[in-house]
This record gives structure tokens, C-alpha cells and sequence, in this order.
């Protein structure tokens, strides 16, 4: 297959082509490699001892270009869950998560999946999430391979085998090469009222087909936080449901260093987070060693307010750090607002990146103290915990809890509210649809819990239990889909009108060859307004929806407001549909400003030193502009090595000749802002005429800079650069170092250097 191009999108075309004989190259969990403990990511001048593998490709965080550009690594996994309800504009949301540093792609599943009692073909339209389906995965998956390549390391692909096809489910994930999955019958039974025996059941084969396919397992646990009403309340609990899926997978026959804790910080801010949610950290930590840590993040307080939603993911992150985490969640900051965009997904990728790479090595510097607070919190959540189990056993057991109430009742254990979730054992869906197998049941595939007979036609001579002739149980049978992927049923489009083609074609039309703005599908046209408000809440979202529709948007929606004053004012953020598109050809591209990398000045500057003589000329007593040329505080000419004597305003230009001829300068600033009766041009003929008069013109470089200067201006009335609004410091710079280079026969930056 050939490789993805940088620099042009991927084609989803070509991605469904030929997607019945694609095969995924690999199977299996991926975990990031990490590097050696203070490696440097040169020419990073830092040591760093929580980082994995750096990628061949990929987007640093913004201030990277301070630091040489690097793009380090953190140690976990970080996740980026993926739901537009359009698997083929989810493709391109994972690449762009790619190269922001994501190697594990959730996909939420489309509402109501678990409720499935089997498999589903092609590739219809998602609510909520995307219709898992052997097309949609396998077309991800092949996706996810050539990302693979690009960003230059393995990206997991993750979705659900809870619900009542969880068995059908972790087959097809098995055969698809997915890498990863939710599976905990727990979740079916509370959260999906499916039957408790027949979900236990479910689990016990499903694990057993992902241990076969190697892949990661994540639990539920985190489920019980997000819907209790208390939420900090419910952490005894989530221990005893950590404990019950984890001894179950392991019973079954899963790797520990596969079962992964869906762990998550349980309270946020105004709640004295940090505190109440390390103690949950550190206690599980401690009753589950050897498992591998999941941090989700906390969903439950997340409203409209991304900021809001940043911070407490960025104190979840802390948790992380301070504690451990294999793989890192994020949910991204518009969770509570929209369906996420895709941009958010690369905002909530970045939060994870930048707060685990900020807190490298924190806990060479600070550890929870041995005793005291944290150490009485974690053992009183223990032992309540304990308590919990013990008296569920007293009952009878999980089931017996089960319809007692136990779970997701928000009373902080031993208390009760009375509130829990109850199921009855012989209720919910699928109730009564498991039977006994019978004694001479087979099941001629590789992986399987149970009891499973070859018959005694089909066994081979040395046996007729599990492995049977040709070394594994479906060989007897002429093998199966796990091990002889030939085999797989490939079913394409079933739905003649929900269908990638159609939706491809659609957006096609919408597109109509124009650019047009998206946050979720291909084209679909939607903006955010944001803008302050000097009115109380209501008012301001009625005026900030028509305000967006008097701007040309269609369906303007409020996604977020928020009080700045009861009577004061409101932010209101809007979203809406931009109703054209724009033709990329017939834009007009502005150059980019042609400077020096900084530190080719810098080396230039400390080599070649240069004075300039900067002043405000005439009658003028503008100073601010001049200044934000040359002062360090906001980038000007002395940040990169340029002395500079600043004269003050209403300079006559012959006292700023005189000034430079005693300073020795190379260069003569003129700032010159009032253009009444061509003032401005005339102080820069000035300028270049007395340097004429005296035969100094040759010593000095002669620049101007005003609101009204353009350099075809200065040029004309005989200087050597002009510069109008707007201009930074480092442009200045760049065109003094390179006309002075110029004048004395050298290439700024040495041979082949930056001579533009
Ligand atoms: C997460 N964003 O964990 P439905 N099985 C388990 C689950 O935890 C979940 C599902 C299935 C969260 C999502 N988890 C919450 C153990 C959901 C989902 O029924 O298709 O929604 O199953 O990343």
C-alpha cells in the first residue's frame, strides 16, 4: 500500500478499495517503548525520565519552537475517543490525533449498540458514535496502519465487547486487529439492565477471545462515578467493581498486564479535588499491583465550559503523574456541549501531552508523605471497600448485592441512601437465554471457554478433547476465522441509501469544489461565535443567537454562556452554519514575513555588533511604535544583540544624523507617524539628503517606520527599507543584518545560509 503523503489529506477512496482481501498486519496491544531514564530529546538541553519514543512526524505543542522544536514523548498511552457518527470523517480526525501524539483510538459506539443482539453489517450512520461494523473496522484499521507509518509508531484501535453481542463482538475485534477493549459484565448488568447470568456468561468467552487476540481490557468502574449522584461517595465501590472484573479476567484467563483499571479521579473543583481524588489514586494502586492503570478523566462535572473542563482534566493529569497511569484518557473540552469537534480532540490529545511532559520527574521531587492525611484517607477507603466485599459475601455473593441494591447507591459505604441500582436476577434483557452445554458440545475454533469436544469422527488419533489433530481445536474442522482469516464473511453495504458511498457523494456536492469550514463531518459548515454581552443572562443569548443570524449564519444555537455580572454582562459563545464556501484558487495568499531564524541573528549580531540610532522625527511626539521596535520587552531590535540609542520624539533628523556619526552606528530609525501634507515623506527625503550632504550615506543603513510608511514609500524618497503597522521587531532586525551582510560581500548564517 503506498505511503500517506504529508502534505495532502488521506483518501478515503482509497482506503475502501479492496478493503474485502485487507488483512490487518498486526494483532495485539501495542504499549509506547520508553526511553532511558534522562534521556534527552536532542537537541532538548533537559534530561527527561517519563517519556516513550519520540515519533517520526508529528505537531509539537506551541512553544516547542522556543525549545528547538522537540516534541517529547510522555510515557502513557493517551487516548482520543473518536464519536462523530461518520467513521469516514473519524479517519481523518485520527491522523490529525496522530501527529498530536494519540496512539489509542477509542470509538464510541453508536447508542443503543449494546442492545444489539449480534453483529451488524456495512456502514450506516451513528448517533452519538459510530455502528461498529466489520466494514467500518476494517477500513479504520487499514487507516490506522498507514498512520502507523507516518507518525512512526503503533496506534491501538478500541472499541466495546460489553453488551448482549459481547462474545460476536470480540470475535469480530479478534479478526479485525483491534487492538483494544471495554469488557466488563458488570456495566451490562447496572448501566444496560442485561441479565446478570447471561452477562457473566458473555464475559467469561468474550475474555477469553481478546486474551486469544491479545488484547488490552478496560473496565467499567469509572461508569459508577459518572452516574452517582454524589460521585465522591461511590470510591469504596468502585475498588469492589475494579476487584470483581479484575479476579473474574484473570479467572478466565486474561494477562494482568492486559487488564486495565478504568481509573478516574472522582471529584472536581469547587470540591478540594486533589486531595479527596489522590487517595483513591493511591489506594487502588496499592490493592491492584501488576494491573495496568486506565486514567479517565472526570465527565461528571463537565457543563458548557471548556475552559472549566481543562482545568479539571489538567488536575486529573496531576493525579496521573503523581501516581501512575499506562494509559492516559482525555475527553475532550467540548464533551459537554456538542458532540466533540475535531479540533477539541487535538485540544484535549495536547492537554495530556503538555501537563505530562510539564510534569516530567515530579515525583523525584515530591512523594505522598508516608504518614499522615493521605495515609488515613487510603486506608479508610480500603477498608470500607473491604467491608463492602465482605458483606456482599455474607448476602451470598455479587449477584445477591446486585439485587440488594449495592452498587451506585450513593451513601459513602457503609452508609446507604437507599438509591442504588437494583437488577433482579432472573430479569433484564436476555434473561433465561443461558442453557447447559451439552456433553458432547464442540465449538471448532481457537479460542473458547469451556468445555468443547471434538467428535469422534473429526479427532484425531491421539485425543478428542480440546486440542485435537493439527495442533489446534478448530483444526479438526478445517480451521477458523481466528486462524485462517480467509474464511471471514466479508458483507458490504447493505443499506442502499446509508452508506459511505452515498455520504461521500453527498459531501461532495456540499463541498461543490469550495473550502468550507467543519468541526464533525466533511463540510458541514459550522463556526463559533464567541462575544461579550453587556446585558444579564437571558437577554444576552436571545441577542447573541440573532446577532449570528444577522451575520448570515443558519440553526445559530447557544453552546455556552456565562455570567460575568448578574447586571454587568454575559460571554455568550454561539455555534452556526456558514451558509458558502470559499474558491481556495482565487484567494489571495499574503507572503510570509521573511526573517532570520532567531538565533542565525543572534550569532550574526554577537560576530558583527550593531548600534543603531532610533528617533521620532519632527514635530511628532509618537513614541510607542518606535519603542516596541526596539525594546526587548515585546521582541524588538535588543532581544537578538542590537544596541540601540533611542533619542526620544520631535528629534530634528540632523541632531539623529549627528547621533549616529558619534555612536559609530550602522543604521539611522526614523519613526515618523503624522503624514499631514506629506510630512512623513518629506522627513525621510530629509533624512537621506543630509546623509548625502555630509558623505555619510554609505556608513548607515536608513530605515522609517510609521502607520502610513510603506518601504516602496521610503525606498522612493531615497531610504533603504520602510516599514508600516504592524511590523515585529525581528523583521527590522532581518533586513539590518541582511542589507549590512549584503553591503560587506557575506551570507548571514555562513554559506547556503539565509540569504532571502
Ligand atoms: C470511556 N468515555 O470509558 P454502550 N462497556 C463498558 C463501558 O464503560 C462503556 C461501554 C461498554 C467512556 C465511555 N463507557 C463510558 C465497560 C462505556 C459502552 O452501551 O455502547 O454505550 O457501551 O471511555
Amino acid at each position: 500500500m503506498p505511503l500517506l503523503d504529508p502534505e495532502r489529506p488521506i483518501d478515503i477512496e482509497t482506503i475502501l478499495r479492496d478493503l474485502r482481501d485487507y488483512r490487518p498486519r498486526r494483532k495485539g496491544w501495542a504499549w509506547r517503548r520508553p526511553t532511558p531514564e534522562g534521556y534527552r530529546h536532542e537537541p532538548a538541553p533537559f534530561p527527561y525520565y517519563q517519556t516513550s519514543e519520540p515519533l517520526d512526524r508529528s505537531v509539537p505543542l506551541p512553544a516547542a519552537r522556543y525549545f528547538h522544536g522537540i516534541d517529547p514523548q510522555p510515557s502513557p498511552t493517551i487516548t482520543s475517543e473518536i464519536a462523530s457518527g461518520r467513521f469516514e470523517d473519524d479517519i481523518r480526525r485520527m491522523r490529525m490525533v496522530a501527529w498530536h501524539g494519540a496512539d489509542h483510538i477509542m470509538v464510541i459506539r453508536t447508542a443503543g449498540q449494546s442492545h444489539f443482539d449480534g453483529l451488524i453489517e456495512g456502514t450506516p450512520e451513528g448517533v452519538g458514535g459510530v455502528p461498529i461494523t466489520r466494514k467500518q473496522l476494517r477500513a479504520s484499521r487499514k487507516a490506522l496502519d498507514l498512520i502507523e507509518d507516518e507518525v512512526g509508531r503503533p496506534v491501538n484501535l478500541h472499541s466495546y465487547v460489553s453488551g448482549l453481542a459481547g462474545p460476536e463482538m470480540a470475535v469480530l475485534f479478534v479478526e479485525e486487529g483491534v487492538n483494544g477493549a471495554h469488557q466488563d459484565p458488570q456495566y451490562n448488568v447496572l448501566y444496560r439492565n442485561v441479565n446478570m447470568v447471561r452477562s457473566f456468561v458473555d464475559a467469561a468467552e468474550a475474555k477469553t477471545v481478546m486474551a486469544f487476540g491479545g488484547l488490552a481490557q478496560i473496565d467499567g468502574a469509572h461508569n459508577a462515578n459518572a452516574t452517582a449522584r454524589e460521585a465522591w461517595k461511590v470510591t469504596p465501590e468502585l475498588l469492589v467493581q475494579h476487584a470483581t472484573n479484575s479476579a473474574f479476567s484473570e479467572a478466565v484467563g486474561m494477562r494482568r498486564d492486559l487488564i486495565c483499571l478504568s481509573t478516574v479521579p472522582p471529584t472536581a473543583p469547587p470540591a478540594p479535588s486533589v486531595r479527596l481524588d489522590l487517595a483513591y489514586a493511591v489506594a487502588l494502586r496499592e490493592l491492584f499491583p501488576g494491573f495496568r492503570m486506565r486514567a479517565q478523566m472526570n465527565t461528571r462535572y463537565i457543563e458548557s465550559d471548556t475552559r472549566e473542563a481543562t482545568v479539571t482534566h489538567v488536575l486529573n493529569l496531576l493525579i496521573s503523574r503523581l501516581t501512575s497511569a499506562d494509559i492516559q484518557s482525555t475527553i475532550t473540552p467540548d464533551e459537554g456541549r456538542n458532540v466533540p469537534w475535531h479540533h477539541n480532540n487535538v485540544a484535549a490529545v495536547e492537554t495530556a501531552k503538555q501537563v505530562l511532559v510539564g510534569l516530567d520527574g515530579l515525583s523525584r521531587l515530591v512523594a505522598p508523605t508516608p504518614d499522615g492525611e493521605l495515609r488515613a484517607a487510603v486506608r479508610e477507603i480500603k477498608e470500607r471497600a473491604v467491608l463492602f466485599l465482605q458483606e456482599m459475601l455474607e448476602l451470598g455473593g455479587y449477584f445477591q448485592a446486585v439485587e440488594a441494591g449495592f452498587f451506585v447507591d450513593s451513601g459513602y459505604y457503609p452508609e446507604r441512601a437507599g438509591d442504588g441500582i437494583a437488577r433482579r436476577l432472573d430479569g433484564g434483557v436476555g434473561a433465561g437465554t443461558v442453557i447447559p452445554r451439552a456433553p458432547d458440545y464442540y465449538a471448532p475454533v481457537c479460542a473458547h471457554f469451556g468445555q468443547s469436544r471434538v467428535p469422534r469422527d473429526l479427532a484425531g488419533p491421539e485425543g478428542s478433547e480440546g486440542t485435537a489433530a493439527g495442533g489446534t481445536p478448530c483444526a479438526p474442522a478445517g480451521g477458523c476465522t481466528l486462524c485462517r482469516p480467509e474464511l471471514i464473511p466479508f458483507i458490504d453495504e447493505l443499506d442502499p441509501y446509508d452508506n459511505v458511498e452515498r455520504r461521500l457523494e453527498e459531501a461532495a456536492v456540499r463541498r461543490g469544489g469550495l473550502l468550507r469550514p467543519e468541526v464533525q463531518w466533511a463540510a458541514d459548515g459550522y463556526v463559533t461565535l464567541s462575544m461579550f454581552l453587556p446585558a444579564a443572562a437571558r437577554v444576552a443569548e436571545a441577542a447573541a443567537v440573532e446577532i449570528a443570524r444577522k451575520l448570515g449564519l443558519e440553526e445559530p444555537e447557544v453552546i455556552h454562556s456565562r455570567v460575568m455580572h448578574p447586571a454587568e454582562g454575559t460571554f455568550v459563545e454561539v455555534k452556526g452554519i456558514v451558509p458558502f464556501g470559499v474558491d481556495p484558487d482565487r484567494l489571495v495568499l499574503a507572503d510570509p514575513p521573511d526573517v532570520l531564524p532567531e538565533e542565525v541573528l543572534r550569532r550574526e549580531l554577537v560576530e558583527h555588533p550593531l548600534t543603531v540610532v532610533a528617533a521620532t522625527v519632527g514635530e511628532d511626539e509618537h513614541s510607542v511604535g518606535m519603542r516596541e521596535i526596539i525594546d526587548i520587552k515585546h521582541g524588538g531590535l535588543e532581544k537578538f544583540g542590537v544596541s540601540c540609542h533611542y533619542l526620544g520624539t520631535s528629534v530634528p533628523v540632523e541632531k539623529a544624523v549627528d547621533a549616529a556619526i558619534e555612536a559609530d552606528a550602522g543604521a539611522i530609525l526614523i519613526s515618523t507617524i503624522i503624514s499631514h501634507a506629506d510630512i512623513h515623506r518629506r522627513q525621510m527625503r530629509r533624512l537621506s539628503d543630509l546623509c548625502l550632504e555630509r558623505g555619510v550615506r554609505d556608513r548607515f543603513l536608513l530605515v522609517a517606520g510609521g502607520t502610513q510608511v510603506t518601504d516602496e514609500m521610503a525606498r522612493a524618497e531615497g531610504l533603504d527599507a520602510g516599514f508600516g503597522r504592524g511590523t515585529r521587531g525581528i523583521e527590522v532586525a532581518s533586513f539590518l543584518v541582511r542589507a549590512r551582510a549584503a553591503r560587506e560581500g557575506r551570507i548571514p548564517g555562513g554559506p547556503g545560509g539565509h540569504a532571502r
